[in-house]
């Protein structure tokens, strides 16, 4: 353990535009939270910081959208986030907002010190604007393609695509995301944090400070430093934000990456008042920023240059960036409902945010991006926590409630066998601590896991059940040991999974949970009740399963209807090639399926000549096709005749090829009479 008196560990103030999802749980709110747990059991100081962003231009893109105020958007989603985050169990000492009075003043003043040291230039420029709008375009108000990587939908202040953070003028081909307008230059003036006034002690404290950081983090931050950091607008042309605390800036609001971060120490402040000074200035407190790997730049670079400048803050020991969760293998997305929101999952699967916070960290994007599929995820609840977690707790208990009445036995002499599954527990009991205080919580969990691994492999081995005629001293003993490794699970699992380690422990009845106690043989006293054993987890169906992948088929439809654009139109012919085809009307007299085929239908046509049979491969669209005889259909009456799956097919009929594949028959508007001509 570091020799740090204390820890303050911040989390990415999710934008308040739209609720959250599991991409925002695994790469920033389980780790953090993992982390301040463990540390609390530890023993140690910490404290979990949170709270919603609300300011910046997605929150106003938002209320525009939906014709109400900013203040109303994050009124709804910070209440919202935050309920989620509770419900989920995130243990955030505090959760602040932006929008707080406390974070107004505070940013101001941060802001204003900068300002009177002279740390910021102040530059006149042409920035983009919308003419229809009468706005400048900043940030989030423009997209267009990146200068890096040739991603379209780059951002004004981040391609989404690379990672890279722009200016919104360095885009190629930008347009305004309020009006759709090609934007023209204007002259404004802003305040600039000269970054390139930071970049060598950035250099000393980063690349040569810290090459313990993990590698994603640390490749970021050179090649950034390695390009040659330039000044930054820390000002915008915005009405929702902070205003510039200075005279004649009247209109212009602070930048939302320079009052975010800033809102770390608001919401310290709004906890602990004055005491804040203890955990942002003091050198015994280690500071670490849990992030998603697009706001590394902000965390390792801008702000600890806003902090450098300040002169009196800590810099962080250390941003355990996470790389992004995809989910069912492409990119999770609130624009396109491509998601799995928080409260919807609360909704669907009541009483069971562990199984959720087991399966996002066993997946975690630690090193790569990584997905979440439900097949997955229920197989991880089904055979992993149902079948090994919670079957050796239960074992354990029901069997100690038939022996012994639900009292830890008084234990013999050990056995071999005895001090060896001891020996494993302690062993993964120390794996996970270290795994947790390297940041490693995919592997930390594994760790833990082989507890209860552990522990069924001793029940299967020593069969207490068959001992408990000939020697129930023997099977008091088994059981002794299998209790306290039920105990050691609580402690072990808590970080994990706080909602089964609270069951736990109350079934057990350990009323505090300490880390010291993990992997000893001696937690439960002998005599001590245990309660009846309630099941920790239980196995999630097929139907569940079934219903969340039904729900996302529903929205790929939905979203390639909502992005589906009409063919490109084929080259010019000649009106002469068009009088060749001979298109006529018919009238359906009679329609089945074509035997032995999955496409064909036969259509038998009143065609005012005599009548003719035609084939056409549009069953999959009418699964009824009796239902089609009656109405008229347009046909191509002179190619020659075809033989198709044992019928002759004299001509063509026409249909409209949907988004989504199907043919819809294209009819006259009017009843014709059948063998008209069509021209
Ligand atoms: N709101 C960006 C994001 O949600 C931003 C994080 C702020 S952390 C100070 O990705
Ligand atoms: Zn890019």
């Amino acid at each position: 353990m570091s020799e740090y008196k204390r820890t303050l560990v911040t989390t990415a103030l999710p934008y308040a535009n739209g609720p959250v999802h599991i991409g925002h749980l695994a790469g920033v709110y389980v780790p953090a939270d993992i982390y301040a747990r463990y540390l609390r059991m530890r023993g140690r100081e910490v404290m979990l910081v949170g709270g919603s962003d609300e300011h910046g231009v997605p929150i106003t893109i938002k209320a525009r959208k939906e014709g109400v105020t900013p203040q109303d958007i994050v009124d709804r989603y910070h209440t919202l986030i935050r309920d989620s985050f509770k419900e989920f169990g995130i243990s955030f000492d505090v959760y602040g907002r932006t929008t707080s009075e406390t974070h107004r003043r505070t940013a101001s003043e941060f802001f204003r010190r900068l300002y009177d040291k002279g740390e910021f230039i102040q530059k006149t420029s042409e920035q983009l604007y919308d003419p229809e709008a009468g706005q400048f375009l900043a940030d989030r108000y423009v997209t267009g393609k990146c200068p890096h990587c040739g991603a379209e939908g780059a951002y004004g202040d981040q391609c989404e695509a690379c990672g890279t953070s722009l200016n919104a003028t360095d885009l190629i081909n930008p347009k305004s995301a309020i009006t759709g307008a090609t934007p023209v230059l204007k002259e404004t003036t802003h305040f600039f944090l000269p970054l390139d006034k930071w970049q060598a002690r950035l250099e000393e404290w980063i690349l040569k400070g810290h090459p313990e950081w993990k590698p994603n983090v640390y490749g970021q931050c050179k090649s950034w430093l390695d390009l040659g950091l330039q000044p930054r607008a820390v000002s915008r042309d915005l009405d929702w934000g902070i205003p510039v605390p200075v005279e004649g800036a009247e209109g212009k609001v602070l930048y939302v990456w320079f009052d975010a971060p800033i809102g770390y120490i608001s919401n310290t402040i709004d906890l602990v008042g004055d005491d804040y000074t203890k955990w942002w200035k003091d050198p015994e407190t280690r500071m670490l920023h849990f992030i998603g790997k697009d706001n590394i730049v902000f965390h390792c670079i801008v702000f600890p240059s806003m902090l450098m400048a300040d002169g009196s803050y800590n810099l962080p020991d250390n941003v355990p960036a996470n790389e992004f969760l995809n989910l069912e293998d492409d990119k999770i997305s609130t624009s396109r409902n491509w998601a799995v929101w928080l409260h919807e999952y609360l909704r669907d699967f009541p009483g069971k945010q562990d199984t959720l916070r087991y399966t996002l960290t066993a997946n975690a994007p630690e090193t790569k991006d990584n997905n979440f599929t439900w097949r997955d995820f229920q197989a991880r609840n089904n055979n992993e926590l149902v079948a090994i977690w919670g079957n050796f707790v239960n074992r354990a208990m029901v069997l100690d409630h038939k022996y012994f009445g639900g009292k830890v036995p008084e234990r013999g002499a050990l056995e071999d066998i005895d001090v060896k599954v001891l020996e494993e527990v302690r062993q993964a009991v120390a794996a996970t601590a270290d795994d947790i205080e390297n940041f490693k919580f995919r592997e930390a969990l594994r760790q833990a896991m082989n507890v209860a691994r552990a522990g069924n492999k001793y029940l299967a081995d020593t069969e207490p059940w068959k001992l408990w005629k000939s020697d129930p001293q023997r099977v008091a003993t088994i059981l002794n040991v299998s209790l306290q490794i039920c105990a050691t699970m609580a402690i072990v699992g808590e970080p994990f999974m706080p909602f089964m380690s609270a069951d736990l422990a109350k079934m057990l009845g350990i009323d505090k949970l300490s880390w010291d106690m993990a992997g000893r043989d001696d937690i439960l006293p002998a005599g001590a009740d245990v309660a009846e054993p309630k099941l920790l987890f239980t196995k999630i169906e097929d139907d569940a399963i079934k219903a969340q992948t039904d729900r996302l088929e529903r929205i790929k439809k939905e979203n390639e209807l909502a992005g589906w654009t009409p063919a490109a139109v084929k080259e010019d012919v000649p009106f002469d090639d068009f009088e060749k085809l001979d298109i006529r009307v018919g009238k359906v007299l009679a329609c089945e399926k074509v035997k032995k085929s999955k496409k064909l239908l036969k259509f038998d046509i009143d065609d005012g000549m005599g009548g003719r049979v035609i084939l056409s491969g549009i069953a999959a669209s009418y699964p009824e096709p009796e239902k089609l005889v009656g109405t008229e259909v347009l046909f191509i009456a002179n190619f020659a005749p075809r033989n198709m799956m044992g019928h002759q097919s004299q001509g063509m009929i026409l249909s409209a090829v949907n988004p989504d594949g199907s043919l819809t028959l294209c009819s006259p508007s009017k009843e014709c009479k059948p063998g008209s001509s069509v021209g």
